[in-house]
């Protein structure tokens, strides 16, 4: 009989991979019994049934079956990173909060990053708000600022949140559509919602296609409070200012660069990271009393509102660095719970009944997601700081009191008489004084649903709009109830007339439908508010970006040394795109190496491109990848460097030579510093005006 440890029985043709002692773990069960053979179940014969006894099979098939938790039934697409926040000042005088005490001092903090409608799975560049979760394991608990890329929310009570996610979601009977709100479910609330105007109007801008994780605004969306060591309160609205400045992706870029790759987000981030280019956000406050809160326009319980930061001035108080990634997705990213309860002495609460709303769902979300109630107990949740609870039991404990007393009151004295309260250090709700009827209203404060939808609009640089407009276009025309579309564009007509007309325009309507009844006029004074703007607060520069560079048999290996060289002292990054992986030949002889193949590098994956081909550049013309290069490059307002040589690809791609002041000739070393002074405008805007 051949012994079962015979060669030819492994399913490789008979290599190896056994511990050979020492340095190599051994593989064992979950029970620590070393496994003699993972390639076989234990069965009768060579060709005989399985046993039942096989315990290794048993539960290595029974622990594979319970791998998945259920997704997030929100956000669940997402991708975390360690770090840490330091406070630049001492905040004392508005917030006891310990972290803010003493400049310099770190506090480790975990981000999640993350769409929100779409499964796990879905790509990273769907039009979709982003989650910008912040845990900060604080020496006096864990704070979580739960926010988004977008300072306002599109309802304003968090009971219509299932309703919200039910309409922008895949619809029930269909399944689909996957990760987007271009469907009639969605626009069908948001048109029969007036609240959500403001927010439909960002969503519809570039803020939800962004770049990269790294390039976003994050914002805390409610009012919160700061609590000082006198009980004295102050109203704060929390900001997030990426160091790099904002970009954003075109639609037609964000469709391509899901295809051409669905993890352009995470990749790039992790990418960022483990180069140590570690992104920055500061941390800004908008501080504010009670007296501003009265005078200012709208409620600022409100959360479809926003505070100009023209109005109230953001102060950067500290900043957060991501400087870590994770070593197991699953258990940090994953298994990350954010509430929105979880506070610190110095931080309270406000009545924005959507925060209020939130505080209970997040708590509760846990127990279904994570199993149990001892979430708190896994390493990504716990707190960092001492803790003690008399909590116990329940599922996967594995913080478990010792000693005889688990209860309170007690008589027991000293340690073994288990935690006590802190009234002097505990956590103190602010004790705002409130009165009022019991019932189901809503704040007539909260029944201007336009005029900062307007704002918002006229805050825009005309390219900006352009891009709303094509937004709404693209959206509505997937929406296969005509009504629901005039619906929107009523609703529109009280935001901008010409916004309104232009997409009635587009989508053919019959006729421009009345503008919707609005609860109260809107306003038409408020002054534009410059910071909502992407575009006109560009960061001039192309540090952390990325360049596309496509070379053929023949490049000019010093041409192609010295912009390596310009983009390295930029802070950028760079990647050679070549006609085979197996890259090219210099003319100088020399191998260049490459990291991508034209088919897999589309320029939709860079943010500047550089064609520096030579002698192979005719058959590289007739690639149509190489083509779409080109031409998407040009039609995504992307900065061009190129050779003479590359004249018949860029002749096959566009045509009769459509020059450019984004499209720069690289002869010599002079040339490619002139393009790296131009990519710091990241688009070539003036190409589509
Ligand atoms: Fe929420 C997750 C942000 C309103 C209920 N939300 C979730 C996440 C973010 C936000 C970033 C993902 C956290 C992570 O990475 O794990 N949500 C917001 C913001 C809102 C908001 C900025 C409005 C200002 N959310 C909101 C309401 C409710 C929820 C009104 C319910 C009443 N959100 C949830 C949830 C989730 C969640 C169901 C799903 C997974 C989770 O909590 O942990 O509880």
């Amino acid at each position: 009989m051949p012994s079962s440890k015979s060669k030819p029985n492994r399913p490789n043709g008979g290599e190896t991979h056994q511990t050979a002692g020492g340095a190599v773990p051994e593989l064992t069960t979950a029970q620590g019994t070393p496994v003699s053979d993972d390639q076989n179940s234990l069965r009768v014969g060579e060709r005989g049934p399985t046993l039942l006894e096989d315990f290794h099979l048993r539960e290595k098939i029974f622990h594979f079956d319970h791998e998945r938790i259920p997704e997030r039934v929100v956000h669940a697409r997402g991708f975390g990173a360690h770090g840490f926040f330091e406070p630049y000042e001492s905040l004392a005088e508005v917030t006891k909060a310990d972290l803010f005490q003493r400049p310099g001092e770190k506090t480790p903090a975990f981000v999640r990053f993350s769409t929100v409608a779409g499964n796990k799975g879905s790509p990273d560049l769907a039009r979709d708000v982003r989650g910008f979760a912040v845990k900060l394991y604080t020496k006096q608990g864990n704070w979580d600022i739960v926010g988004n890329n977008i300072p306002v929310f599109f309802i304003q009570d968090a009971i219509k949140f299932p309703d919200l996610i039910h309409a922008a979601k895949e619809e029930p009977d269909r399944g689909f559509p996957q990760a987007q709100t271009a469907h009639d479910n969605f626009w069908d609330f948001i048109s029969l919602t007036p609240e959500s105007t403001h927010m439909a109007m960002w969503i519809m801008s570039d803020r939800t296609i962004p770049r990269s994780l790294r390039f976003m605004e994050g914002f805390g969306v409610h009012t919160f409070r700061l609590v000082n060591a006198k009980g004295k309160a102050t109203f704060v609205k929390f900001h997030w200012k990426p160091k790099l400045g904002m970009q954003s992706v075109l639609w037609n870029e964000a469709v391509k660069i899901n295809g051409a790759d669905p993890d352009f987000h995470r990749r790039d981030l992790w990418a960022a990271i483990q180069t140590g280019n570690f992104p920055e956000w500061e941390l800004g406050m908008q501080l504010f009393d009670e007296k501003f809160a009265e005078r200012f326009a709208f409620d600022v319980l409100d959360a479809t509102k926003l505070i100009p930061e023209e109005e109230v001035p953001i102060r950067i108080v500290g900043r957060l660095v991501l400087d870590r990634c994770v070593d197991n997705f699953f258990a940090e990213t994953e298994q990350v719970a954010f509430c929105t309860q979880n506070i610190v002495p110095g931080v309270d609460f406000s009545n924005d009944p959507l925060l209020q709303g939130r505080n209970f769902s997040y708590l509760d979300t846990q127990l279904k997601r994570l199993g149990g109630p001892n979430f708190t107990h896994l390493p990504i949740n716990a707190p960092k700081c001492p803790f003690q609870t008399l909590q116990q039991d329940g599922h996967m404990a594995f913080i478990n009191p010792k000693g005889r007393v688990n209860y309170e009151p007690n008589s027991v004295s000293g340690a073994a008489g288990g935690p006590r309260e802190t009234p002097e250090r505990g956590f103190q709700s602010f004790a705002a004084v409130e009165t009022g009827a019991k019932a189901r209203v809503r704040s007539q404060t909260f029944a201007d649903h336009y005029s900062q939808a307007r704002q918002f609009y006229a805050s825009q640089l005309p390219i900006e709009q352009q891009h709303i407009a094509e937004a709404f276009t693209f959206e509505l025309s997937k929406v296969e109830n005509v009504e629901i579309r005039a619906r929107m564009v009523a609703n529109l007509r009280n935001v901008d007339e010409g916004l309104a007309r232009s997409v009635a325009g587009k989508l053919r309507l019959d006729r421009v439908p009345k503008a919707a009844k609005a609860a109260v006029e809107p306003r038409s004074d408020l002054a534009p508010s410059p910071a909502l703007s992407i575009l006109g607060n560009a960061p001039a520069t192309f540090k952390g970006r990325k360049a596309g560079i496509l070379v053929t048999d023949g490049v000019d290996a010093t041409l192609l040394a010295r912009l390596q060289r310009e983009l390295k002292a930029e802070g950028a990054s760079f990647e050679i795109i070549a006609p085979a992986i197996g890259g090219v030949k210099a003319k100088d002889g020399s191998a260049i190496a490459a990291d991508q193949q034209v088919g897999g590098g589309p320029s939709v994956l860079y943010d500047c491109v550089a064609l520096l081909v030579g002698d192979g550049v005719e058959a590289l013309a007739a690639e149509p990848a190489a083509r779409d290069f080109v031409s998407d490059a040009f039609a995504h307002h992307k900065f061009i460097g190129y050779v003479a040589a590359a004249a018949p690809l860029l002749k096959r791609a566009l045509g009769p030579a459509p020059k450019d002041a984004g499209m720069i000739e690289l002869k010599a070393g002079a040339d490619v510093a002139q393009f790296r002074r131009a990519i710091r405008d990241l688009r070539f805007w003036a190409r589509s005006m």
